[in-house]
């Protein structure tokens, strides 16, 4: 056996694709034939739905005609190929992007004007994709879009989940969780691939047989399996005529699965068959960074992973090929240990299916990955219990118990006695539960180590990978993330896209660093006096967004200062939230005369894991604190709090180009990297920020005048930690600070006990030191408050942060992943 057989193709002449023409007469009837034809409804009895899925389908054939293009030159011309391996893709809506990368804007507002259809109206009824958390599966997003841009040969593997992130709704100020149905209305940019679907085994015993010549050999008995089939979405580059491939696998029921249950004569089991299958590609699970060890959860892993790998070498390399030479032609970037089980199914399928021996397939597999960390947090390492992996994946514990064995006789070779080292090092974490280690096997085996921001992969070789960056200094690297210009600026900001536009042309659009170009014009005061225009524009829009979504209008004239990430304890939502009360104290105390707070809407978009109990105990203080500040005629309508529900990238494209202020105040060493920092920054939001992740290098770029920088640096934290913290002296010591904390524990927004438990919590514990960076954080808001009341100042410092934002696209890190990963061929 080689693995599954894919039906053969047809060798036909040579056929260039066909490609509908570029204009609107064309497009009008292209459109007119999908709703007519595939919607089977005429023009007038059309809902906005029909009109929506007929447009993404007439768009989807411009890309397709790309998208074949791009196959045919890449099979004239192989290239390796990067396989990028995510269990999370967060895409957004999929219309405007297409639109704007394949240059059909134009066309299409025309040809909508022309049959009388509302745009705006059709491109709202989008469900945006959301198969992902937060910041991991939006960079994935990023980086297939850059890669296409650049023309970079890579096909995205991921996992078509029927339900992405819930939508968030509040009921009574407190989160519930809505299912995310975003298939029900149709999903016209994917076409499934049934022809090309792979079976996944699960489960069973490993036996032992005679091989050739007699050889020992160990063979996979498995007991169940699904079909992982596979749903292609495209990814088009920026006006560049490429089409990429994101390939999401959906779980099945195999025929064999169900004939073996219903020729049992049990028909119902046969069909419950079915549904326990599809439950593997049923739903994204919700913790961003703090993973439930479930076995659903593993088995996703291994589907999507298995089936990729299994979709690459034995449906896409040519069956002739010489697996020796897999790592020319492949590099499988690893985005997390999500992907991580992919290394012992490579070397399962090496050893055991292409009855290679050990050393030659351990040779190939550990140079087909590279390995992203993507977190500081030890509860965001993944650890999955050796019995649950023996019981899912018999053959591939086996094969990671033989690579740890090997890995360690090195380490001891290397340092002879140091059983502490060894004990640090292994795959397997030893005591009464054993565990797997997937940062550790991800490192042992992969090309390359990076991590996503030079803090962080400082703090991985100091710190969390220590023992590893001794024994291979060379295997550790870093890639600063980025964002994609083209959904976040062009995109999301059409404002300030014309205005730089008209100032430097359209060249930053593929090639950021150019942005650099802007930095005269923040002296201009007539390009400064058009850039608050483009912001007050873009606030006009996101209240009009909010207003249809029923959420409260922000006051004209404020600063609006926006936090927008996942709710997480180490990433202080909750400090954000006592400057705020503190702020409101001071004015209901007398300290602080109401006309002395600067106009300011305090802004927070968050989802809370559902199972992650004080980050919804969070959310439901915030939104009492909105409501109560917002209608406390005291305040003279100076202080707003706004929490729209169900942040998402649909909404982040509203927000960040109106906001002003961009909170990221996670403490020091905790937060990897993020990349909405980045978002805002290069939307011409001024930063007010811990020395965390990348924001030290968006603020050694843009310039300390142009960032609100406070709060103790990483070795200070860690050395507190170590003197050993203690909240309540904090607390005790700083009355602006406890007056904050007594009014909410009072229960002056309401619910006493709620409030009092998170607050005794708070001073208690603290885990992320919200109190020790209270008074820092204080002060450098004051800072924000004078810097904002010279409007000129603050408008030169927002254009510097656009023109000096360059470094973080998208397209940059891709030019870091191929220069310093993908091109490794040895360790
Ligand atoms: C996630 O969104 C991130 C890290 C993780 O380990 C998981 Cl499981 C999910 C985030 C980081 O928290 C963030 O700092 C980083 O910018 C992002 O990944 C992309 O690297």
């Amino acid at each position: 056996a080689t693995g599954p057989q894919f039906p053969p193709t047809h060798h036909l002449a040579d056929q260039p694709a066909v490609a509908p023409a570029r204009d609107v007469d064309t497009f009008v009837q292209e459109f007119l034939e999908e709703l007519n034809f595939g919607q089977g409804v005429p023009l007038d009895r059309s809902t906005i739905n029909h009109q929506y899925l007929a447009l993404a389908s007439t768009v989807r054939s411009y890309l397709m005609a790309d998208w074949l293009a791009t196959a045919a030159r890449r099979r004239a011309h192989p290239a390796k190929m990067v396989g990028y391996l995510s269990a999370e893709y967060l895409l957004g809506r999929q219309l405007g992007n297409a639109l704007l990368n394949s240059d059909l804007e134009g066309i299409v507002e025309e040809a909508m004007r022309q049959l009388g259809i509302d745009l705006a109206a059709v491109r709202a009824q989008e469900v945006e994709p959301g198969l992902g958390n937060g910041g991991l599966g939006r960079l994935a997003a990023c980086f297939v879009d850059s890669l296409a841009t650049m023309d970079v040969s890579c096909i995205g593997y991921g996992i078509r989940y029927e339900y992405g992130i819930f939508r968030q709704t509040f009921v009574e100020g407190r989160q519930v969780e809505v299912p995310d149905t975003w298939l029900a209305l149709g999903a016209p940019w994917e076409f499934r691939n049934p022809e090309r679907a792979v079976q996944v085994d699960f489960g069973g015993s490993v036996e032992s047989y005679a091989g050739d010549q007699g050889r020992p050999r160990r063979r996979w008995r498995p007991d169940w399996n699904v079909l992982a089939v596979p749903y292609n979405y495209m990814v088009p580059g920026y006006h560049n005529g490429v089409a990429n491939t994101l390939r999401l696998w959906s779980a099945e029921a195999t025929r064999a699965f169900d004939l073996q249950i219903f020729n049992h004569g049990d028909y119902a089991e046969a069909v419950r068959a079915q549904t326990f299958a599809e439950n593997i590609s049923k739903v994204l699970y919700p913790e961003d960074s703090t993973p439930q060890g479930k076995e659903l959860r593993l088995q996703q892993q291994y589907f999507f992973v298995a089936a990729s790998i299994g979709d690459y070498l034995h449906g896409t390399l040519p069956e002739d090929f010489d697996l020796a030479r897999l790592p020319e032609q492949i590099i499988f970037q690893l985005n997390d240990t999500h992907p991580v089980i992919g290394i012992p199914e490579l070397m399962r399928l090496l050893l055991d299916v292409h009855g290679m021996e050990w050393d030659q397939a351990w040779a190939i597999t550990s140079r087909c990955f590279a390995y992203t960390c993507h977190t500081l947090l030890p509860e965001a390492l993944e650890v999955w219990p050796v019995s649950l992996v023996e019981r899912l994946l018999p053959r591939h514990m086996e094969i990671i118990f033989e690579i740890n064995d090997r890995f360690l006789a090195a380490v001891r070779a290397q340092f002879p006695g140091d059983d502490d080292r060894v004990r640090r090092m292994s795959i397997i974490a030893e005591g009464g539960d054993r565990g797997v280690r997937m940062a550790h096997l991800a490192t042992v085996a992969a090309v390359r180590v990076n991590g996503v921001a030079e803090l962080h992969s400082q703090l991985l070789r100091d710190k969390v990978l220590v023992d590893f960056a001794q024994l291979w200094p060379e295997k550790f690297t870093n890639v600063t993330n980025g964002v994609t210009p083209r959904r976040f600026l062009v995109s999301a900001n059409p404002p300030l896209t014309s205005l730089i536009n008209d100032a430097i042309g359209g060249g930053w659009i593929t090639d950021l660093e150019r942005l650099r170009e802007l930095e005269p014009y923040a002296e201009d005061p007539v390009f400064r006096e058009r850039f608050r225009s483009a912001k007050r524009a873009n606030k006009d829009h996101l209240n009009s967004t909010l207003l249809a979504a029923g959420t409260a209008q922000l006051p004209a004239d404020h600063m609006l200062d926006v936090m927008v990430k996942r709710l997480h304890e180490y990433k202080r939502q909750m400090l954000k939230l006592l400057h705020i009360v503190s702020t409101y104290e001071g004015v209901l105390s007398g300290r602080v005369p109401a006309e002395q707070v600067t106009p300011r809407t305090c802004l927070f978009g968050a989802k809370a894991a559902p199972g992650y109990a004080t980050a919804k105990e969070t959310i439901y203080l915030i939104n009492r604190v909105a409501s109560v500040i917002n209608s406390d005629p005291k305040l003279d309508g100076r202080l707003f709090v706004a929490f729209p529900p169900n942040y998402n990238v649909t909404l982040a494209q509203r927000l960040i180009p109106a906001a002003d202020l961009s909170e990221q105040i996670s403490l020091a060493g905790k937060e990897a990297s993020g990349t909405g920092n980045m978002k805002l920054a290069l939307n011409g939001a001024l930063t007010i920020g811990t020395d965390d992740g990348a924001n030290v290098e968006i603020r050694k770029l843009v310039g300390d005048d142009n960032f609100f920088l406070f709060g103790m640096r990483e070795p200070e934290v860690a050395e507190l930690q170590s003197r050993g913290y203690h909240p309540g002296e904090v607390y005790a010591s700083n009355p602006v600070l406890k007056s904050a904390i007594d009014l909410i524990a009072s229960g002056h927004f309401g619910d006493r006990g709620a409030s009092q438990a998170l607050m005794g919590d708070l001073v208690g514990n603290d885990r992320f030191m919200a109190l020790a960076d209270f008074q820092a954080y204080v002060d450098a808001q004051a800072q924000v408050d004078a810097k904002f009341a010279d409007t000129e100042a603050w408008t030169r410092s927002a254009i510097l942060n656009v023109a000096r934002s360059g470094y973080f696209s998208s397209d940059r890190s891709m030019r870091d992943y191929l220069d310093r990963i993908w091109g490794a061929q040895v360790h």
